[in-house]
């Protein structure tokens, strides 16, 4: 197939539009997205602790080939940036931590044990991002972290919330580029609560407390991400949205929306423009939930075309920052990377493809007709040759073509993980680890 001369006919078609494709590809290729680590290895991480994850989240599917160790789970990675295109990110948990020794425990953690990450993800060109890990570990066992009733294991969450800051400043140091370090809390309740306030207000006292340490704004980026309910917290979350759009104006940190934390019809394209008149920055977690927060593989829908229109519309590109969030086990995971991020970047294309400025002329001369039939007969620009022309330009694969790389390295790579997993039956060393309860530093 001759993309490029697919290609010069949509760049004359757009062109009649007054659309510049070229600018669109130029745009495009600014604009990085942070693929999350979590995908590759079903948010398992490496602390080998044996704790279920918890915290409401919940990763369905056996699909053979799971990353069981920091090496395989990089070579998947490896092959999934191969076969994205643009600039992408790698967005890491604290419980990703490595270390030839014992793991010092959450609250101990420090850059030496993401040493690894930084040298790998610096060969590779990549900006790293950061999230504290406040799930699958015997502290949180009761879906209960930094507003617990009990001081002991709220004194712990928030060290571990100073640890994670601090890491993640230390990342954005060396990789030489601000790491979002994103706080996400799974407490909450599945049945109705009396005391709606109390933990609210300890939810805020911790925060302060993670927060009070001044770090530079060029290696971090704070972020605190909302919920509407979850999985055993359906009648509360304490980090409710009004909550979080509350502390990060109050203490300007940047909110972060995740697609599938708000009423299944509720979209978070329409809150970019309210929360950005008032916030610094927004962290997006691109996911897409099916009937709940069901977090499945990003793919082109309304939902997702809304948020890039949203944010190319009103050039709000340099407040925002991109990530993925979801989580699918019954698929290969790195197809599922794949699939994802390419359908993100591809529904950016298509919104800088859009005919912006004449929709907008249609609108404020109140011709609201012209406004829709253009808007539907936009639909039908060729956007997919100019997207296949930009994958052969950046060198990755066209179309299709992804998929067969990633069924080779099924054959070769994944499937004999599974082999070698009944060869020694499960995660042994992952089990037989018993955690240290050294406790929080008073
Ligand atoms: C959970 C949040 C959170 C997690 C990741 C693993 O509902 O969306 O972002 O998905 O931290
Ligand atoms: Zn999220």
């Amino acid at each position: 197939m001759d993309y490029q001369r697919a290609y010069r006919l949509a760049r004359e078609q757009f062109a009649e539009w007054s659309i510049d494709t070229e600018r669109a590809l130029e745009t495009l290729d600014q604009i990085p997205l942070s693929l999350h680590c979590w995908q590759g290895d079903d948010v398992a991480g490496f602390e080998a602790s044996g704790q279920p994850i918890g915290g409401g989240l919940a990763v369905t599917g056996n699909y053979p080939g799971r990353a069981r160790n920091p090496d395989e789970l990089r070579r998947d990675l490896r092959l999934a940036l191969r076969l994205i295109p643009g600039p992408t990110r790698l967005n890491l948990h604290a419980s990703y931590a490595e270390s030839t020794g014992r793991l010092p425990e959450r609250d101990a953690l420090g850059f030496d044990q993401f040493r690894n990450w930084v040298d790998w993800a610096n060969e590779h060109g990549l900006g790293l991002d950061f999230n504290p890990t406040y799930f699958a570990h015997p502290l949180a066992a009761d879906g209960w972290t930094l507003s617990h009733l009990d001081p002991g294991i709220r004194r712990f969450w928030i060290h571990h919330g100073i640890a994670c800051r601090r890491i993640a400043a230390a990342i954005g140091a060396a990789c030489g580029s601000p790491c979002v370090n994103n706080l996400w809390i799974p407490d909450g309740s599945k049945d109705q609560v009396i005391d709606r306030r109390a933990p609210r207000e300890r939810l805020a006292e911790s925060l302060d407390q993670i927060f009070a340490e001044s770090l530079p704004a060029e290696s971090l980026i704070d972020a605190v991400e909302c919920k509407l309910f979850g999985l055993g917290s359906e009648s509360y979350v304490v980090g409710s949205h009004e909550f979080y759009l509350g502390y990060a104006l109050t203490r300007r940190k940047w909110l972060c929306l995740d697609a599938g934390h708000f009423h299944p019809t509720e979209s978070i394209a329409d809150k970019v423009s309210s929360v950005l008149q008032f916030v610094d920055g927004l962290l997006l977690h691109v996911s897409r939930g099916v009937r709940w927060d069901s977090d499945h593989v990003v793919i082109a829908t309304d939902d997702l075309r809304a948020i890039a229109l949203e944010l190319v519309r009103n050039s709000y590109l340099d407040r925002v920052r991109i990530g993925l969030d979801y989580f699918d086990a019954s698929i290969n995971r790195i197809a599922a990377w794949v699939i994802g991020a390419r359908a993100a970047r591809k529904a950016l294309l298509s919104a800088l493809l859009e005919p912006t400025d004449r929709l907008r002329r249609f609108e404020s001369d109140g011709d609201f007709t012209s406004r829709l039939a253009l808007l539907e007969e936009a639909q039908s620009l060729p956007v997919g040759a100019v997207w296949d022309y930009y994958c052969e330009r950046v060198g990755v694969p066209v179309g299709r073509a992804w998929l067969d790389e990633v069924r080779e390295y099924e054959r070769t790579e994944l499937l004999p993980r599974v082999a070698v997993d009944r060869a020694l039956p499960g995660d042994a060393a992952r089990l037989g680890f018993t955690l240290s309860k050294s406790g929080p530093p008073s």
